[in-house]
Order: structure tokens, then C-alpha cells, then sequence
């Protein structure tokens, strides 16, 4: 599984040096109920081949919203392999395979599964809020995270006939808070808060593509969550929505 094989060189031709060896990340391989059940590469478990067979690994999703109540949105960079420069939530990526990320090594409720998986996936979001947009852990500490419910689905990024694609068990993760942040241009082409109003004139603007996911999660569920920011424990589903 070298990324210097021949193989390698033809699917990521034309692709950038740095999220070429981000694709070498252990992600966590899951069955159907979400339980781990080994580490796949990043690169193994985004191909559509693969996907298609039923592989599945466990992601989360970070929509991050300031004191005026404002949703922070980025925009993918050109860089990214997949859903290059689409618009989508504070940041998404995927708890690794390690210790810390499965929540493996949390004291918290020993006995409950499923609250240290939330706590590997809190960790793995504090890390790469740092990596995409220079946010401090100081600035989101783990336990101002609010964890709601698992959404399992499947999407190819751009196009039926992509060899590329997600499926995913995605933890959500709700966070109040003023950071200080300096995107990373290998991440992030662009980035702004926005209100409920102002994202549905992004949706009307034609020019503007959204990432499957974040269109999912506005469609099902955000505008709910939104309206209710003060009032999250009532939307926490320890079941896992197939969407
Ligand atoms: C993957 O995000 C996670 C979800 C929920 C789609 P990503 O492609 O942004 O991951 P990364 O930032 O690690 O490339
Ligand atoms: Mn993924």
C-alpha cells in the first residue's frame, strides 16, 4: 500500500504532494453497528472499489457557531483529492486509528462504547480544527463539544463514475465558540460565518457547489439544531441515522 507505486502514480496524477501523504492516515474500518474492526488507509477507504464492496469507516463533523449565533463555513481547497472547492460545515475528517481517536484510552463512562468513541472523535476534531483552520485546542476545549447522533451514508465525490467517494459513520459535533483562526491554504480556500439567511442565499447562488454531506445534514437536520442551540441534549440519538 506504498504511494509510490506505479499504480499510485496514475491515481494521483496532477494531485498535491501534501494531501497525497495525508491519503498514508489510518482511519478506522467499521462494521455496519460502528464498531471498529481494524485501520484502512485514507487512500483505501475513499475508493470507490472499495466502498462498493461495503468498506465503512467512522468520520466526524464540526459545525462551530460564533456568539451571534453564526455558522463558521469553509470552502474545500483546490488541493483536496476529494469535493475539491466545495462549500461545507466548520470541518469534517476522520478519527485515526490510535489509542487517543478511539476514545480507547477516556476514563469516562468505562462501560459505554459509544461515549468513548465520542470522545476519540472530540480529540480528533480539536486536532484538525488545528491542521484546517489554525483554531488553538485553548480556543474549543473538549468539553464544550456537544455530540448529537451518527449519520451513516454514502456519496462518490463529483459524479457517478468517480473513483473516489465517502462512507462514513459521521459523528456530529456542535461547538459555541469565538476562536481565533488562520486557515491553512492546503485545507481551506475560503472560509466566513454566516447566518441562517445568508446561507440560504449561498444555496440559491448557482455558482456555489456544497459537499453531499452538508447538504444531508441542512436538509434533515441543521435548521432544527440551529433554532435550538441553548437546547441540544433533546436532539442526542445514541441510534445511528442511514441516510
Ligand atoms: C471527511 O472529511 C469527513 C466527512 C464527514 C466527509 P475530509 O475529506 O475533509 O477529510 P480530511 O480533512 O481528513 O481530508
Ligand atoms: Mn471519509
Amino acid at each position: 500500500n506504498s504511494t509510490n507505486s506505479s499504480e499510485d502514480k496514475e491515481l494521483f496524477k496532477g494531485q498535491d504532494e501534501e494531501q497525497i501523504k495525508l491519503m498514508e492516515e489510518n482511519c478506522i474500518v467499521l462494521d455496519y453497528d460502528d464498531v471498529p474492526i481494524g485501520a484502512g488507509t485514507k487512500k483505501t477507504c475513499h475508493l470507490m472499489a472499495n466502498i462498493n464492496q461495503g468498506l465503512l469507516h467512522r468520520a466526524f463533523s464540526v459545525f462551530l457557531f460564533d456568539h451571534n449565533e453564526k455558522l463558521l463555513l469553509q470552502q474545500r481547497a483546490d488541493e483536496k483529492i476529494t469535493f475539491a472547492n466545495m462549500w461545507t460545515n466548520t470541518c469534517c475528517s476522520h478519527p485515526l486509528c490510535v489509542s487517543s481517536e478511539l476514545g480507547a484510552d477516556t476514563k469516562v463512562n468505562e462501560e459505554l462504547s459509544l461515549e468513548k468513541a465520542v470522545h476519540g472523535a472530540k480529540v480528533a476534531a480539536q486536532r484538525k480544527l488545528d491542521q484546517e483552520l489554525g483554531i488553538p485546542a485553548e480556543d474549543i476545549p473538549l468539553k464544550e463539544f456537544k455530540f448529537l447522533t451518527r449519520i451513516h451514508y454514502m456519496s462518490p465525490s463529483g459524479g457517478a463514475d468517480s473513483k473516489w467517494g465517502e462512507h462514513e459513520i459521521d459523528y456530529i459535533l456542535i461547538i459555541k465558540a469565538d476562536p481565533r483562526y488562520t486557515p491553512n491554504p492546503n485545507e481551506v480556500g475560503d472560509s466566513k460565518y454566516v447566518s441562517k439567511e445568508e446561507l440560504k442565499e449561498m444555496f440559491n447562488d448557482s455558482s456555489l457547489v456544497f459537499t453531499p454531506w452538508f447538504k444531508l445534514i441542512c436538509e434533515s437536520y441543521l435548521f432544527k439544531w440551529w433554532d435550538n442551540l441553548d437546547n441540544l441534549d433533546q436532539f442526542r440519538n445514541e441510534t445511528i441515522d442511514r441516510m
